[in-house]
């Protein structure tokens, strides 16, 4: 299939092969995109070199989001290869490990909650206010990433889920303020994957189980699946749709009551 052709993607977020970002590249790339990609360091380059070859990509730029001096340097990298592009995948969250576990009341710092908000939520709009410049063509779009956290209690995820609930209501703010340039702002809401970013989060294995047993689906989702939703959103195919977080979670956030043995 070919239904991205001709568009451009920039993604952000890469750090495996596990990672969310990676099945969303792969999936833009298998139908039919072009990519860009960044890294958040030195560390990163060149694990996030080798994934973008695999996708035919040679632009890898450096963009750590805590530093507004380096999203403006990644989009002076980014213009030196394109003049404009279609697509800005956000899909990167930051929260001190600490911050993860335990009771929410008694954990939380002050640090911690501007750090989570900082990385996981204002960098969103802060990559708007850099890119939207060169975020043209047909049907620009921009996809970030969430977690049900956002909207319910849940055990660990603690300043995340308020993180992730700012990054909902920013990117709804987003999209409104944005729409009059036909730039279309969404989030998906992924199930638990195993990625470096989840082996933060105490417990996770428990939520991937709990999610196996108890979503409608039975089963947990991958990150072709969130890819391949990444991929529709970023196409001519929603092009009526901005503002909306769309769950890919095996329907797991419409259970009102666990799995009866
Ligand atoms: O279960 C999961 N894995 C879910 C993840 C369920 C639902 C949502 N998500 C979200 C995450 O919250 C995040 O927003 O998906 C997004 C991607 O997460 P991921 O793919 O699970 O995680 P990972 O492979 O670790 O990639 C996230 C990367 C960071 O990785 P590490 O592990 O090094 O923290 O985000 C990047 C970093 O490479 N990142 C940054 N990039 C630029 N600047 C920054 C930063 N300051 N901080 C983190």
């Amino acid at each position: 299939m070919s239904f991205l052709k001709n568009k451009k993607a920039l993604i952000l977020g890469i750090a495996s092969n596990r990672s969310i970002a990676w099945g969303i590249a792969k999936s833009m790339f298998d139908n039919g995109a072009e990519l860009a990609f960044t890294y958040q360091n030195e560390k990163l380059k060149s694990r996030v070199e080798d994934l973008a070859k695999e996708c035919n990509s040679s632009i890898t730029i450096e963009c750590d989001v805590s530093s507004p001096e380096s999203i403006i340097k990644s989009k002076e990298e980014l213009i030196k290869n394109w003049d404009e592009f279609d697509i800005l995948v956000h899909s990167l969250a930051f929260a001190p490990k600490e911050e993860l576990e335990g009771d929410y009341v008694s954990k939380t710092t002050k640090n911690g909650f501007e750090t989570a908000h900082n990385i996981s939520s204002f960098s969103l709009l802060e990559l708007c206010q850099v890119y939207k410049s060169m975020l043209k063509g047909e049907n620009p779009s921009v996809i970030s990433l969430s977690y049900l956290g956002a909207v319910r209690g849940m055990p660990n995820y603690n300043v995340m889920g308020v993180a992730k609930a700012s990054l909902e209501a920013n990117m709804r703010y987003i999209a409104y303020s944005l729409g009059k340039d036909n730039i279309r702002v969404n989030c998906i809401s992924a199930g638990p994957i195993k990625t470096l970013a989840a082996a933060g989060i105490s417990d996770f294995r428990k939520m991937l189980d709990y999610v196996e047993k108890n979503s409608p689906l039975k089963r947990n989702v991958t990150i072709k699946e969130v890819g391949d939703t990444a991929s529709f959103l970023a196409s001519d195919f929603s092009s009526g749709i901005t503002g909306q977080t769309i769950y890919v979670d095996s329907g797991f956030n419409i259970i009102g009551m666990p799995a009866l043995e």
